[in-house]
């Protein structure tokens, strides 16, 4: 059985095999076989026990069509005393084009207004409006073949090792066959994809426009414009004047690059023949992200690098259905099937669809959707596969705002999130290996993501709950599908309706599938239809656009918007993901082998900014903003720039009592997309002091009270809390630790030093560990004890002391896919282990999906230390 992984926009093949083992599918044409560590841990998100199982109204549970008959009566009820602009649907690019359509019908179609954004405002709507901008439409020109043909990739405000291993392992692979190829990241921050960098520009945040305006200037100065480009392109002449003043040194001082090392990548660009330029939210989530994503189009446009192989500006997407989202209209800003809100192109639809009503004029996008909740104006809002209570910048006020408004439905497949916590009605969904339909990646492919399990207790897809709800609320004929696939063909007629070359979204080539056929599609890039039967790897070859003149558009760059940090706020906080997590933790943060690599909530900034802040590694710290503040983990890295922090958007209040990102991060952002700058937020930082620290571990989930700081991370057979607190550690877990009926052993130390075990029926119940900082443990021994406990007197004295008689810790675990430790790594280099692929001959670490291997490198460049 094949289908896709659900995490990100590579989209890479996945086989189910007849033991329901998970490995990449060696045929899809996006991977090849490849998976990275979240997509090898697949297997282990299946039948996690945290799911929503059935449906709930008011916090009781209920039968699923009484949930369905209560939705569509409040919804009916507000809409008809406030009217359709008191409704909105907020949904996900992580939903199924099939699910989206639906949700996009119900909204435009047939409530009328087009309230109904998704999380992508927050991640892609920047390169939308790039791409709309310079070429007419929202396509991506690009396929992942062109990595392995570019003379230069230039990876700009994307950490792909981490958030698109398999992609950039094809990187990594095309530099080695052909080591002429130059790679160019730039990115604030030294990132593990800086490995692969010939030349890294950690530029200033927020100043891509500048870089990229000094490029357009250099290319224009330089030799660098293709002439034959010229008769395809409008707004050259104002385009170049507004660059001009973008001098290298100007563009340099901007960035506070040194101008000798930018030269050199101007001097890249214009000089090699193939140029890819991959991009991903350090560019989109910017105050200036649109001005950013067209600054690059500009620089490709002008000197004719696109349209060829090796060639283009490719923004990657992140969710694996971002790209489907777009397609069928997924935001606020589009109507569907790529059409916007022009009087022909609204009646088009209506016709296509034969509606009641039609949407048009936009709808609110994320931000002003939840502020126009928290006015009392939006009513009723249905959340579909996203968390906004932690995705959404400000995010105590999405809380409130949730909180206090009359109708929240959130359709869900885990039961406890911070969304789900305020909800008036939950309903429960399949999620991935449950769910039939269709996703396309960053390269425009469109796969199937197939069932292969039974959906767990009373779940079903998202648009049948969709659809389910439309019916009741009296449109039934228009949302009467009994299978995914009809909903597939409509939406392909949709592409190909009136379309006369004129949308680059036309699937119409698969408006006729039977089930059958729909069923067994395989991976093919859109445009297909009578032109491309087979699809379509690379756009624009012809030079033709989607202006209604048919030329391409360059977009003069507004001055660069970079954040001011303040004397109270003096420190500029960045954030973003980490290897082995998915976005709210969800699915990944219950895998424990996928919790290894970073297993708490942390901060990242530079020695020297640590040291003059007085931090040390492995503080707690605090980070306050003007809007809220996090709690987490003092990590140094020299690659950070001075006075910046770096902190992961992962840690929700399911994981963590108090590190959640996005208290902090204002919702201002980019004018022109709507999309906030979650990257560039003022801070102070300061240590948090407490007077005990802890690990404790226990056999469920029991947020703990009465603690500074908590953070939890899955073990196999255990729940584990990093904790924090005030007053003695003895009394604390005296006082919050029901050790009733239990045989309890405690140890107390000097200066506070606190252990307890407690044990019921010869079965380890909680093991707790407290000093006045951090205990040195071995958690290995200690969660295998919840596992299998020690039988004698010495065994559980040993437990009680956190360390096994004898052997070692493995340390923190590098490579997740064989569990490898960097203890076993440090020894290996000691006994002569020299290079990536030695370690990997001798302990097996980095060889599956090689995103370790950055890290292996580091380590093999630090010195031994006994
Ligand atoms: N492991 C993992 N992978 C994922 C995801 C995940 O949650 N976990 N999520 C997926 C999703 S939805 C997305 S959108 C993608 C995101 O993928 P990426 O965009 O690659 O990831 P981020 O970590 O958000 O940010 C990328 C980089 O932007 C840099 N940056 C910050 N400010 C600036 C700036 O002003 N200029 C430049 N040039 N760079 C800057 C940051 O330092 C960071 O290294 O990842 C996808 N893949
Ligand atoms: N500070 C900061 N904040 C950010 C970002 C950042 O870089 N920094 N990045 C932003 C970006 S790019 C993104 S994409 C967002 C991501 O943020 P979210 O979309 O909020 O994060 P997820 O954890 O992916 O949320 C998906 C939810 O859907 C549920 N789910 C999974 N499968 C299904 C399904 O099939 N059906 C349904 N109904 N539910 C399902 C999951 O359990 C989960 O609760 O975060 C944004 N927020
Ligand atoms: S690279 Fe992305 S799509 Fe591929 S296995 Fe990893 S998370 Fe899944
Ligand atoms: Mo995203």
């Amino acid at each position: 059985m094949k289908t896709t992984c659900p995490y990100c926009g590579v989209g890479c093949g996945v086989s189910v095999q007849p033991d329901g083992g998970i490995t990449g599918d060696a045929t899809h044409p996006a991977s090849f076989g490849r998976l990275c560590v979240k997509g090898a841990a697949l297997g282990d998100t299946l039948h996690s026990s945290g799911r929503l199982l059935a449906a709930q109204v008011d916090g009781k549970r209920a039968a699923l069509s009484d949930a369905l008959d209560s939705a569509a009566a409040r919804l009916r009820a507000i809409i008809d005393q406030h009217g359709p602009g008191a409704v909105a649907i907020y949904a996900s690019g992580q939903l199924l084009t099939e699910d989206y359509y639906v949700a996009n019908k119900l909204m435009k179609g047939y409530l009328g207004v087009a309230n109904i954004d998704t999380n992508s405002r927050l991640c892609m709507a920047s390169a939308v409006m790039g791409y709309k901008r310079a070429f007419g439409a929202d396509a991506v020109p690009c396929c992942y073949e062109d990595f392995t043909e570019a003379d230069l990739v230039v990876l700009v405000g994307s950490n792909a090792a981490w958030t698109h291993p398999v992609a950039y392992q094809r990187l990594v692979q095309a530099k080695q066959q052909r080591p002429a190829m130059r790679v160019v990241v730039i990115d604030p921050r030294r990132t593990a994809s800086a490995d692969l960098a010939d030349l890294h520009l950690p530029l200033r945040p927020g100043s891509d426009g500048a870089l990229f305006s000094g490029l357009l200037n250099w290319l224009a100065q330089h030799d660098g414009i293709d002439d034959t480009m010229l008769p395809h392109l409008n707004g050259v002449e104002e385009t170049l004047t507004a660059a001009r003043p973008w001098t290298l040194a100007r563009a340099a001082d901007a960035c506070e690059l040194d101008s000798e090392r930018l030269a050199e990548f101007y001097q890249l660009f214009s000089q090699r023949d193939r140029v890819l330029t991959l991009w991903c939210m350090g560019i989109n989530q910017s105050a200036a992200g649109s001005d950013n994503n067209n600054a690059i189009i500009n620089a490709h446009l002008l000197s004719g690098k696109t349209g060829r192989a090796g060639c283009g500006p490719f923004s990657l997407t992140g969710q694996p259905n971002a790209m489907g989202g777009r397609e069928v209209g997924g935001l606020a800003t589009q109507l569907a099937a790529h059409m916007g809100f022009s009087e022909a192109e609204c009646d088009r639809l209506q016709r296509f669809w034969q509606s009641p009503t039609i949407a048009r004029q936009p709808g609110l996008t994320a931000v002003p959707l939840f502020e126009a909740v928290a006015r009392g104006e939006v009513k009723a809002v249905w959340i579909l596969g996203t968390s906004p209570a932690v995705s959404m910048p400000e995010g105590n006020r999405v809380i409130q705002a949730l909180a206090a408004c009359p109708l929240v439905i959130v359709s869900e497949v885990t039961a406890n999130t911070d969304t789900t916590a305020v909800a008036d009605i939950l309903l429960p969904a399949t999620g991935w290996g449950e769910k039939n339909g269709t996703v396309t990646n960053s390269e425009r492919r469109i796969s199937r993501q197939r069932a292969f399990i039974p959906p767990p207790g009373e779940a079903k897809p998202d648009w049948w709950l969709l659809a389910q709800v439309a019916q009741r609320l009296g449109f039934g004929d228009a949302f009467g599908w009994q299978h995914p696939a009809e909903i597939f063909r409509e939406h392909a007629a949709l592409s190909g309706f009136e379309n006369n070359r004129q949308r680059a979204f036309d699937i119409s080539g698969l408006a006729q599938l039977s089930n059958q056929q729909w069923d067994r599609l395989t991976p093919v890039q859109w445009p297909v239809n009578a032109r491309f039967p087979q699809g379509c790897a690379r756009l624009f070859g012809d030079r033709r656009f989607f202006h209604a003149d048919g030329k391409a558009r360059l977009i003069p760059g507004a001055a660069p918007a970079a954040a001011q940090v303040s004397e109270a706020y003096p420190l500029l906080m960045n954030s973003g993901r980490i290897r082995d997590q998915w976005h709210t933790m969800t699915r990944t943060g219950e895998v424990p082998r996928l919790m290894q690599h970073i297993d708490e909530p942390f901060v990242a900034l530079h020695p020297v900014t640590a040291q003059r802040l007085g931090l040390a590694s492995g503080d707690l710290a605090r980070v306050q903003s003007e809007l809220g503040w996090l709690a987490a983990r003092v990590r140094l890295d020299s690659g950070m720039r001075l006075d910046e922090l770096f902190a992961p958007m992962h840690w929700s209040r399911q994981f963590a009592s108090q590190s959640h990102v996005d208290a902090l991060v204002k919702a201002r952002g980019c004018p022109v997309s709507a999309q906030p700058a979650f990257k560039q937020t003022p801070v102070r930082i300061q240590p948090l002091r407490t007077r005990w620290q802890g690990w404790l571990w226990q056999r469920a989930i029991h947020p703990p009270a009465d603690v500074q700081y908590w953070a939890r991370a899955p073990q196999q057979g255990a729940q584990r809390l990093t904790l924090a607190g005030d007053g003695a550690a003895r009394d604390w877990a005296e006082a919050q630790l029901a050790t009733q009926g239990m045989q309890c052993q405690q140890a107390q130390g000097a200066r506070g030093e606190y252990r307890l075990l407690a044990w019921r029926d010869g079965e380890l119940q909680l093991a707790f560990y407290a000093a006045a900082r951090w205990p040195m443990l071995d958690h290995a021994f200690i969660t295998a004890a919840f596992r299998e406990p020690p039988t004698d007197a010495a065994g559980r004295f040993a437990l009680l002391a956190g360390r096994a008689a004898q052997g070692s810790a493995p340390g923190r675990i590098i490579c997740s896919c064989y569990g490898v430790g960097e203890m076993a790594i440090k020894q290996a280099i000691a006994q002569g282990c020299a290079s990536p692929a030695a370690l990997g001959a001798a302990l097996r670490c980095g060889t599956n999906c090689g995103s370790c291997l950055p890290e292996l490198k580091q380590l093999l460049l630090t010195p031994v230390t006994a």
